[in-house]
């Protein structure tokens, strides 16, 4: 059965390498990214390479409004090639602003040329927010409103995909500037589901990962159905896990030692950034495990030494202060990690300031769901609001 798999890959890369020039060996490593990223079983990756060797592939319509062009950006300019030849083969992306050669009325007829073409079966993606003020007049294509073109987009699409924070809550976009009494964006940012009233897939993100829109592209064309979310659309494969889970800093926070100012012995020793503002604790991404740019490990912000910002997190990223501090979710005590060094940094105890307070927080409120099982975040999550819900039923009697 092994052998089988591995024939079948080889085949699939031959196929691949033929039609794209990219090497079996580089289109083999990417199969296997990419079935590590949706968390797949061995073997799966020969799956992935017959699917995209056989390819039918789906049209792809992509919409820009209220954005910086920085996810396709992300998307088409990796370190390597492979990534964008592989997204391309995988996809045929038949309107695409930034990137088709056709303009003006030329270009909005491909855009309704293909969707009549493929009538049911092309996949919608969305990049940017979509302006709701003044009946949408701050964002136009070809004349029409982009409340409309989405709506238009959407109605006969197989699936609505929001890539980047602005299309999937509104993003930098959306965020209210801090003018006495605005209490919204200039021009009523607002994302993709609520402009259609449902949900959609969400791949936040400020630019989103190349890998997550790859994997839940190529998860379609092998499982014929988009990967399962959460309640806000994300893929619980890339949106799982809280980013302080799986930061390569974390030994640092539970032995409590934190970088105190950019550039000090701490910072240049690689110590946690929690006390910069990192917003690993309560923001919920991949970045740590995947990393950007194809450029090796650590290529992300934490690991480049940055405090992560939560550009993926509604409520956190763009609006939060950067250097203020995260709210500890799902703490876990530290005494369930092995201890690696007993060395402490900047005069800080054993257990960081930050883990006391969230244990003794626990303590105080008998609210806070401490789980030795890291992957059950999103279900202590919930548990720790239906429990302050109850609390606050309670207080009101
Ligand atoms: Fe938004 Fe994408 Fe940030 Fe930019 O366009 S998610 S501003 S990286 O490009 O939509
Ligand atoms: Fe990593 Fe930030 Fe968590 Fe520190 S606070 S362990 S830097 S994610
Ligand atoms: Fe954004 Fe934080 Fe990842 S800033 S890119 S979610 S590390």
């Amino acid at each position: 059965m092994g052998h089988s798999f591995i024939f079948d890959a080889e085949r699939a890369a031959e196929v691949v390498e033929r039609r794209t020039g990219v090497s079996r060996r580089e289109f083999l490593k990417v199969c296997a990214a990419t079935a590590g990223t949706l968390g797949l079983p061995a073997g799966a990756e020969a799956a992935i390479a017959k699917a995209v060797a056989a390819a039918q592939r789906p049209s792809v319509i992509w919409l820009h409004f209220q954005e910086c062009t920085g996810c396709s950006e992300s998307l088409l300019r990796a370190e390597h090639p492979t990534l964008e030849k592989l997204i391309l083969d995988v996809i045929s992306l038949d309107y695409h602003e930034t990137l088709m050669a056709a303009a003006g009325h030329q270009a909005e007829k491909a855009r309704r040329d293909a969707m009549a073409a493929n009538k049911g079966k092309y996949i919608l993606v969305v990049e940017g927010a979509i302006p709701t003020k003044e009946n949408g007049i701050y964002c136009k294509v070809g004349g029409q409103t982009a409340i409309d073109m989405v709506k238009e987009c959407a109605a006969d699409a197989a699936a609505v995909i929001a890539i980047g924070s602005c299309a999937s809550w509104g993003g930098m976009p959306s965020t209210i500037p801090s003018i006495p009494g605005a209490d919204s964006s200039p021009t009523g940012s607002s994302s993709v589901a609520e402009i259609l009233g449902k949900p959609v897939v969400t791949i936040p993100g400020c630019p989103p990962n190349p890998y997550n829109f790859l994997s839940t592209a190529v998860h379609f064309l092998t499982f014929g159905k988009l990967p399962a979310t959460d309640k806000l659309g994300r893929p619980l494969f890339a949106y799982g896990r809280l980013i302080h889970e799986n930061c390569e800093r974390r030994a640092h926070f539970d032995a409590g030692r934190f970088a105190m100012a950019f550039g000090d012995e701490g910072h240049r020793k690689g110590y946690c950034l929690y006390k910069l503002g990192c917003k690993g604790p309560e923001t919920y991404a991949n970045c740590p495990t995947i990393g950007f740019g194809d450029a090796g490990e650590g290529n992300w912000p934490v690991g480049c030494g940055h405090p992560c910002i939560g550009c993926t997190e509604q409520g956190i990223g763009f609006t939060k202060p950067i250097h203020s501090l995260a709210k500890l979710k799902n703490a876990v005590p530290p005494q369930q990690y092995p201890r690696i060094v007993e060395d402490q940094g900047q005069g800080a105890s054993f257990a960081s300031a930050a883990a006391l307070a969230a244990i003794a927080g626990a303590a105080a409120g008998g609210a806070a769901m401490l789980t030795r099982n890291m992957g059950l975040s999103h279900k202590a999550e919930e548990l720790e609001k239906a429990q302050d819900a109850a609390r606050n039923t309670k207080s009101e009697v």
